[in-house]
């Protein structure tokens, strides 16, 4: 159906706007609103409709988009905008009938900004690019052993003196109260839930930098060292801004009580500020904490957060706790093939009434590179190229109940990336491939390579239109227009 002048919008809701604002950015079109029925565009909410989050959209003479919630009116109207084309005779929608809901409820991305700090706007930004691929969920990274990014009333120290830089040298920054409100609020208007993380407790050099009697000496580790040397980059030390990249060394000082009274504020203090059900406490690589030490602190760390009214979430190690919080979610963050001792820790979340985010890192991780002349991204887990990100099975992985399964998230860590334009080219079109895999049935007769090579290659005029600078990874047939 042509998208002209006339074109009208039906519906109320936020919606409406947020698709004639999109339809104008990519085709300089003002669709017009209309007071009643027949519009040729009509967008309506009916819980009846399908699934939450699902939506039904049919396109021929006319567009309808039926969405269950709000939520699902807003994915629909997300997959009318991917089914925009223009060509010689102008714009239009092209024909569809799509009854459509997510598989999984959870459907994340994760942005790193203590590694290298990305502002309020940035932030929106990635909300606007990541939404619109259907994800849900907004985990920020939001203290590393390179900086402390949220402003915390009862440790002011924190952003006073541990914020000003990231990796490398490069200039660091913090998210306000106000600026952290403001970034949920924005989430929540495209149906993101924010998952606010403080990394703990390990990745804490940077809280030593602001309170030294926190946080033990630095660990030197042999890998850390050789590392180290073969990147040029500065070893840790103690109460300084950490330059590096290292991990492993940190560890906040597990038998004081005076660290559990620095967990509890912050906790509090994230928890106000946080209307989504979680937080998350880190709990990766604490290679400087002795076993028994860091499991105790994952009991009390994952209590402290129940305590708070709040679902702890945790990276995978924490499941090394015997009595760690009933109800945490892990987050798996091995490989597709387990190593170790990853795949026991994750299970054990699970025994204790948890449940598992899967972010296998050989085909979740936005940060490593696409093949190996890549500038940017970093190659430990391994290089993932498009096809690679995109074929595997999320319960496929672990020897749990699919059911145990609440989804998966695609994690962006930092070190490599300045820029949000740099951020982006990593994560589009990988993130895609992600969004795909947590949304799409298993069975679905296009869920495979050869069908999703050539839809992610026709949301380039979209990427485009929008200012998305994705990777034009030649795996694709790219769409001209
Ligand atoms: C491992 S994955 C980390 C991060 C690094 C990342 C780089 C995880 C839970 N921890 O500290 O930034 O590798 O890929």
């Amino acid at each position: 159906m042509p998208i002209t002048a006339t074109t009208r919008v039906l519906g109320s809701s936020p919606a409406a706007a947020q698709l004639i604002e999109a339809v104008e950015r990519r085709t300089g079109i003002r669709l017009s609103v209309a007071d009643e029925a027949p519009a040729e565009i009509e967008l309506l909410v009916d819980p009846t409709s399908s699934a939450p989050e699902g939506y039904t959209l049919e396109i021929g003479d006319r567009a309808v988009v039926v969405g269950a919630d709000e939520a699902g009116l807003f994915y629909g109207i997300q997959t009318l905008l991917q089914l925009l084309r223009q060509d010689d005779s102008g714009w239009a929608l092209l024909g569809a009938d799509v009854a459509d809901s997510p598989r999984f409820a959870r459907r994340g991305v994760m942005l790193d900004v203590a590694r290298h700090f990305f502002g309020v706007d940035d932030v929106k930004k990635f909300i606007d690019s990541t939404s619109a691929l259907k994800f849900n969920h907004l985990h920020l990274h939001l203290s590393d052993d390179q900086g402390w990014r949220v402003h915390i009333d009862s440790w002011p120290l924190l952003t006073e003196r541990a914020a000003a830089t990231s990796a490398n040298g490069d200039p660091g920054g913090f998210y306000t109260k106000d600026d952290y409100r403001e970034i949920v609020a924005y989430a929540a208007s495209r149906h993101m839930i924010v998952i606010p993380e403080i990394d703990l407790p390990g990745h804490t050099h940077a809280i030593g930098v602001a309170y030294p009697e926190l946080v033990e000496a630095p660990v030197l580790n042999d890998n850390l060292i050789a590392e180290s040397a073969r990147l040029g980059q500065p070893l840790p030390v103690a109460g300084e801004t950490y330059l590096g990249w290292g991990v492993g060394h940190s560890s906040v000082r597990i038998h004081e009580e005076r660290t559990y009274d620095f967990v509890r504020d912050v906790v509090r203090e994230l928890a106000e500020m946080t209307p989504g059900p979680y937080i998350h406490i880190g709990g990766d690589e604490s290679l400087g904490t002795p076993q028994a030490d860091f499991d105790l602190f994952a009991e009390r760390a994952t209590a402290i957060v129940v305590e708070a009214g709040k679902i702890p979430v945790a990276w995978h190690e924490m499941g090394s706790a015997a009595n760690i919080a009933e109800g945490t979610v892990g987050q798996y963050w091995g490989k597709t093939t387990p190593e170790g001792t990853h795949a026991e820790e994750a299970v054990h979340f699970v025994e204790r009434g948890g449940a598992l985010i899967m972010s296998a890192a050989d085909v979740t991780y936005l940060d490593m590179k696409y093949d190996e002349d890549f500038p940017l991204g970093l190659t430990w887990a391994a290089i993932i190229d498009v096809r690679t990100a995109y074929e595997w099975e999320p319960t496929a992985v672990l020897d749990v109940p699919d059911t145990a399964i609440l989804g998966v998230e695609a994690p962006l860590w930092s070190e490599t990336t300045r820029t949000l334009g740099e951020v982006e080219q990593l994560v589009f079109p990988r993130a895609a491939a992600q969004a795909e895999v947590a949304w799409s049935p298993r069975e679905a007769p296009e869920r495979i390579w050869e069908s999703f090579r050539v839809r992610v290659g026709s949301l380039a005029p979209l990427w485009k239109a929008e200012g998305v600078d994705f990777h034009p990874a030649d795996e694709i047939p790219w769409s001209a227009r």
